[in-house]
């Protein structure tokens, strides 16, 4: 239920460093829950998941590509975003760019006067979801990869092209995978490529594993921290592509007092690898559900892969995987059993009652985040309304809420709920408390609160 009056000052505690909070487009970016990732390019052609650069561009050609069957299938399920792999590692453009001969204009695809990314960017236009763009730092096929600013022009020049001819885009997506090369590992000045995204496109939110403006959760399986702070120290994640073990955990975990508003976005394919192999298929429309659960059910973002095949087309099973997916969403949280409860906060506690008992298997709380991410430990206890029995006993807890926290609970009946605040960083305002039916026992495969 949407809880009118929010409970302001749960908890007193005051911050001694301003709270980090949302920008607008941070904001808009994280309500949006999720982002459909298209990769597609010579690697859908090769079987392989890493280009080495020298594909031959001839062996591209998806005949039936049609970007309009991705966005629609992306807005039918739910998704607000596209983003489109325009240039993975092997630096084949997916655009007739001007900076390399390495692209579709050198492929038989469309009589070489092809381009895969206007064919996206009109799609999500003419299907009203948003555009953004993968553009892979790491080039193995530029000859001046490694050198630093030649490089660095390269880069500009074709981010510049995309950014200016393609309309509104709303993600920079800057992968952290680096390689050597012959003239060793490239030194990005990112200063200056971040400064060309913020001059060409002022409302896109820029990925990276160190933003700035959003951040990579730290792996590739769909799961979020079971804390999982917004906030995040600067100096703890300097540059992208760096894994050391306090890197990986900050991204996971964020930071209560980080100075720098960064939710994280987690990045998952429907299936095994990031390109379409015939050899692989998609997890169903229950699996979607956990990983729903374990990336916005934990204050994430899901960014969600699903690869066009070598046609051009997603496959009917992903189609297919994916409306399953927003139906399970619908009918696990179109139905809130807490609506119609009445709800009663003491400034420490919230106790909601409801007219009948229910049976309710999951639990969604919601903080509100425009003034930042506060509450650090939350309790739930339950009443099932038998007489009797001692009125309260623990249901579930847990750290961070944010956005959205969901948790698993066995089946149980209840009657009245108590959510407890016991430590927040700032006012804690929950949003929302909800309780759901989600039923089907052979999606409970992961544990709700492992790490
Ligand atoms: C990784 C890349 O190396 C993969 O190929 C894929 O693009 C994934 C989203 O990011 O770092």
């Amino acid at each position: 239920m949407i809880i009118e009056s929010p409970t302001a000052a749960l908890t007193t505690a005051p911050r001694l460093t301003e709270a980090a909070r949302p920008s607008p487009a941070q904001l808009a970016w994280q309500r949006e829950e999720l982002a459909m990732f298209v990769h597609l390019g010579i690697n859908t052609v090769t079987d392989r998941e890493w280009g080495d650069g020298t594909e031959d561009p001839s062996i591209f050609d998806p005949a039936d590509l049609n970007a309009r069957q991705w966005a629609r299938t992306a807005r039918e399920a739910g998704f607000g975003t596209l983003i489109l792999t325009a240039k993975h590692h092997d630096g084949f453009c997916l655009w007739p760019t001007a900076t390399t001969t390495h692209s579709v204009a050198a492929s038989p695809w469309r009589g070489g006067s092809g381009d895969v990314v206007r064919e996206a960017a009109e799609a999500c236009a003419s299907e009203g979801i948003r555009f953004g763009i993968y553009c892979s730092p790491w080039d193995r096929n530029a000859p001046s990869y490694g050198t630093g600013r030649e490089y660095d022009d390269l880069l500009i020049a074709q981010l510049t092209e995309l950014l200016t001819d393609y309309g509104d885009i709303a993600e920079v997506w800057f992968d952290g995978a680096v390689g050597e090369s012959a003239r060793g590992r490239q030194r990005y000045d990112w200063d200056r490529i971040i400064g060309t995204v913020r001059e060409l496109q002022p409302g896109a939110v820029i990925f990276s594993d160190a933003g700035p403006d959003v951040r990579w959760v730290g792996n590739e399986d769909g799961v979020a921290g079971a804390t999982c702070w917004s906030g995040i120290d600067p100096a703890r994640v300097p540059t992208p592509g760096r894994s050391d073990p306090w890197t990986l955990d900050s991204l996971r975990h964020g930071d209560p007092e980080g100075a720098a508003w960064r939710p994280a976005e987690t990045d998952v394919s429907i299936r095994p690898g990031w390109f379409w192999h015939e050899s692989e298929t998609p997890l169903d429309g229950g699996a979607l559900l956990d990983l729903y659960l374990t990336s916005v059910g934990r204050n994430s973002k899901l960014l969600l892969n699903v690869p066009p095949n070598r046609d051009g087309l997603l496959d009917d099973a992903d189609v297919a995987a994916l409306h399953a997916f927003a139906e399970l969403r619908e009918e696990v949280f179109g139905t809130d059993l807490l609506a119609g409860a009445a709800v009663e906060s003491d400034g420490a506690t919230l106790v909601l009652t409801l007219p009948e008992p229910v049976t309710a298997d999951l639990v969604t709380l919601a903080e509100d985040i425009e003034g930042g991410q506060h509450i650090a430990a939350f309790r739930v206890q339950v009443d099932d309304g038998e007489p009797g029995d001692a009125p309260w006993r623990p249901l579930t807890s847990g750290t961070t809420i944010g956005h959205l926290r969901a948790l698993r609970i066995p089946p149980t009946r209840i009657r009245r709920l108590r959510v407890s605040i016991d430590l927040a960083y700032g006012p804690a305002r929950l949003t929302h408390v909800g309780l759901h039916h989600h039923a089907r026992g052979e999606h409970r495969r992961r544990a709700d609160n492992h790490d």
